[in-house]
């Protein structure tokens, strides 16, 4: 049985009991590939999720019988496009439990919703000497893009400290929050290593003293049920590709009033009520922030992904996973030379390793002879890298379609590795 039959329909979720990993796996075309000779083994779900069918043929659906601008027409195709948009957007919606669809901004992805924060909301309310507070955990899309807004202002990026499993410290957290932070932006987990950060304190310590926090879901929203309601954070960041979406399609969410009260990102159609020489209107939300004309597939193939998601059913894929984390980190460790980095008490699935006297590029190729994929180097995470003392690790990151299967195939890979490098 597929996990879901019917991609177009907009019927209640009502997610399957248990994971059938086997079923899964047929959704996914591409997992029946052979590489180098070998079944392909891919264990790089943080950089980018495999699709499954149905989203492709969403995709595909779009390009062969939808396809029109939308927001613009007054005919049929483009009719039917805007409606799949905006239906994408309640599908978003639901999936992070956001209270009203237009609080979900369509953006290319996590990158370009931190920096249109930054860029409209922190341009706005940040000022020199005030502060941003991140943790040494963040990718470098929760990085760049305040230095940047404090390079403009001159304002003062302030960093959370981490301790040596690369859990965050949270008495460091709270004493680094002052009457000179203006924002918190955290990741809820981190690529690098996998720490789940115990994000709603942060959010409730931040809050208790009227500061805002932007979450960076992007390595959180394929993993666990997210409720951005439950949570209370004002802005909440993700990609659709890491999640069995397309590329170059995401989402920022925002509290309505926050996103009603901040400039737009950039000018151009669909942004505007009514434009003059003399005078621009700008669209209501969240029109004003989505200028010019977006992945229109894109999001409708996402809004399919994550219907796909529910369906499975969030927590069945959580407890899976965390089962598949907790043998590939027995497995691991059992391997002679191999070193796991990162060791926090929560994690998410995601494994950071080094092998003594080897190099990770080389681990990455050897791996790769034998159909196996993984990421090496720092991960876009550079900072966490060398707090923990490395300047590149090799890293597995699993998904629910994974199997111990793989993680064995991993694991024989592996003591290739160390063969070879006697
Ligand atoms: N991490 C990885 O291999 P984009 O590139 O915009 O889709 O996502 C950026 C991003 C932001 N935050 C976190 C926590 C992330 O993990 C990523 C992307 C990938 O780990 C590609 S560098």
């Amino acid at each position: 049985m597929s996990v879901m039959e019917q991609p177009g329909t907009t019927s209640r979720i009502v997610p399957v009991r248990s994971l059938d990993v086997a079923a899964v796996r047929r959704d996914f075309p591409i997992l029946n590939m052979r590489v180098h000779g070998h079944p392909l083994v891919y264990l790089d779900n943080a950089a980018t999720s495999q699709k499954p069918r149905q989203v492709i043929e969403a995709l595909t659906r779009y390009y062969t019988s939808q396809n029109a601008n939308i927001h613009r027409g007054v005919h049929y195709l483009s009719e039917t496009a805007t409606a799949e948009h905006e239906e994408a957007r309640e599908r978003l919606r639901r999936f992070i439990n956001a209270a009203q669809a237009r609080e979900i901004i369509f953006v290319r992805g996590a990158t370009e919703a931190i920096n249109l924060v930054a860029q409209t909301w922190g341009r706005t309310h940040v000022k020199a000497g005030d502060e941003i507070l991140v943790t040494h955990l963040e990718h470098h899309a929760n990085i760049v893009p305040w230095q940047m807004l404090c390079e403009q202002t001159g304002a003062r990026l302030r960093v959370a400290p981490i301790n040596d499993a690369g859990e965050l410290i949270m008495e460091e957290f709270e004493r680094l929050l002052n009457p000179r932070t203006r924002l918190v932006s955290v990741t809820f987990v981190s690529n690098a290593l996998g720490t789940i950060n115990p994000v709603s304190d942060m959010i409730a310590l931040a809050h208790s003293r009227g500061i805002p926090v932007l979450v960076d879901g992007a390595q959180a929203v394929p993993h666990m049920r997210i409720d951005v309601q439950e949570l209370g954070c004002d802005f909440f960041v993700f990609s659709g590709h890491k999640m069995c979406g397309p590329t170059g399609v995401g989402v920022l969410y925002g509290k309505a009033a926050r996103l009603e009260a901040m400039p737009p990102y950039q000018g151009g159609g669909d942004m505007i009520r009514s434009v003059s020489f003399e005078k621009t209107i700008y669209n209501d939300i969240p029109f004003k922030f989505e200028a010019g004309t977006p992945d229109i597939g894109g999001a409708i193939a996402l809004g399919v992904a994550a219907e796909y998601l529910q369906r499975l059913g969030m927590d069945l894929i959580a407890d899976y996973e965390h089962d598949l984390l907790e043998y590939a980190t027995r497995a691991l460790r059992a391997v002679d030379r191999v070193r796991i980095v990162g060791n926090a008490a929560r994690k998410a699935s995601v494994i950071s390793f080094v092998v003594d006297g080897v190099h990770p590029h080389d681990i990455g190729t050897i791996l790769d002879q034998e159909g196996i994929a993984i990421r090496t180097g720092h991960h876009c995470a550079q900072p966490v890298i060398e707090r923990l003392g490395y300047d590149a690790t090799a890293r597995a990151s699993l998904a629910f379609y994974n199997t111990r299967e793989e993680i064995d195939a991993l694991v024989a890979g592996l003591r290739r590795v160390v063969e070879v490098f006697g």
